[in-house]
């Protein structure tokens, strides 16, 4: 399972919106076949597994980091390749959250006789796919939020200047972040101020995300820079004037209106319709009023903060735009999950601590995993 896992992490910049997945084939204490899926259209992880394996997959263990699919979509289900192919074993790390599948495609294995089991590494499994488990389970993207801060805990200096905080090390990671992402979002403020291109800039990186703006008023320049890059952007606006849309429209943006609550959009139909838009990961990057009322909103599920080894002093930006907090007890407290020194600068990883818990575990892990 752990090399399924391997293989699996090689689809961590291309398989959006489907799941990174990896399946290996074992005989006799020897592997027959290995697979991972590349491309969502393209053959699942157990297809090409069984592809490589030919007839040395009769009676074999599959060991799949995803419980196997059971319906048609844009390819056909893996349980009947399995069972066409003789598989007498399969262990899963993890069900498949997606409602077509949730169980049934390892009923449909047990019911045929297989030996099934399941949870086998499955934290590994999950945390390969946050998105696509957060989507499938509640209808919205899993939101990173990206911020770089000074020691001192600040962002920008107070003319607005920020770049460049962080080094090259640093944006070379946020840069593996985007890749990993269905989209990227930020807000008109930060388009206005910086003029980011929002794109990816890896070799390595096959598909461009979708690119998100959340501009209440519709200040978007048409002549924004990355309107004019490939792939596609997205504006979320208050503003329903098909008039004032036009230049954006003509621009090759996309708009989407959404209703104005407090003077900004409601997040909660901005995510919604990235949901339905079929976006896993959401990799936001802004600053302080949208990560304000995101965290507000309890739509951030997880905070990628860099700090950058310098002081900016108390005339700069902070990070949170947050109404005062007169007592101690209504901190926002947050979880740290990982450190690590990235170049010269530090990586924090945190989880805002009212997210709720994950999703509970396979059902019939606790009867089935124990594998050797
Ligand atoms: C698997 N193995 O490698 C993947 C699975 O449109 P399709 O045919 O690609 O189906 C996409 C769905 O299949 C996806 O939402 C998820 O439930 C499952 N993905 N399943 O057995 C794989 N990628
Ligand atoms: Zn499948």
């Amino acid at each position: 399972m752990a090399r399924a896992l391997t293989l699996a992490r090689r689809g961590l910049y291309s398989t959006d919106p489907n799941p990174r997945v990896g399946c290996v084939l074992v005989r006799e204490g020897t592997i027959v076949g290995e697979g991972w899926h590349r491309r969502a259209g393209e053959p699942h992880a157990e297809a090409n597994a069984l592809d490589a394996a030919g007839a040395r997959a009769r009676g074999a263990t599959a060991y799949v980091t995803l419980e196997p699919c059971c319906h048609y979509g844009r390819t056909p289900p893996c349980t009947d390749s399995l069972l066409n192919a003789g598989i007498s074993r399969l262990v899963a790390a993890m069900l498949d959250p997606n409602p077509q599948v949730a169980g049934k495609g390892l009923a449909i294995l047990r019911d045929a006789g297989l030996a099934v089991e399941c949870g086998l590494l499955e934290a590994d499994a999950r945390a390969l796919n946050p998105g696509f488990i957060w989507r499938m389970t509640s209808g919205r993207p899993f939101v990173r939020v990206k911020l770089a801060m000074s020691l001192d805990g600040r962002t920008a200096l107070a003319s607005g200047e920020s770049q460049w905080l962080t080094g090259e090390a640093a944006r070379g990671d946020v840069q593996r972040l985007r890749a990993r992402s269905s989209a990227v979002l930020t807000g008109s403020g930060t388009l206005l101020a910086d003029d980011p291109s929002l794109n990816i800039r890896l070799p390595e990186a096959e598909r461009q995300p979708l690119r998100v703006i959340l501009d209440t008023d519709l200040r978007t320049p048409p002549t924004a820079k990355t309107l004019r890059l490939p792939g596609s952007t997205l504006i979320f606006t208050a503003v329903a004037d098909a008039a004032r849309q036009a230049p954006l429209r003509s621009g090759g943006a996309q708009i989407a209106v959404v209703a104005a609550v407090d003077g900004g959009l409601n997040l909660h139909a901005v995510m919604a319709e990235l949901g339905r838009r079929e976006c896993n990961e959401l990799q936001v990057e802004c600053g302080p009023t949208l990560a304000g009322a995101l965290l507000q909103a309890r739509l951030i599920d997880q905070l990628v903060i860099y700090v950058a080894p310098l002081l900016l002093g108390d005339q700069a930006r902070g990070l949170f735009q947050l109404p005062e907090l007169t007592q101690m007890r209504d901190r926002w407290a947050l979880e740290l999950l990982e450190t690590r020194a990235v170049g010269r600068d530090w990586r924090l990883t945190l989880r805002p601590q009212y997210a709720p818990a994950a999703p509970p575990p396979c059902h019939g892990a606790d009867q089935d995993a124990q594998t050797g």
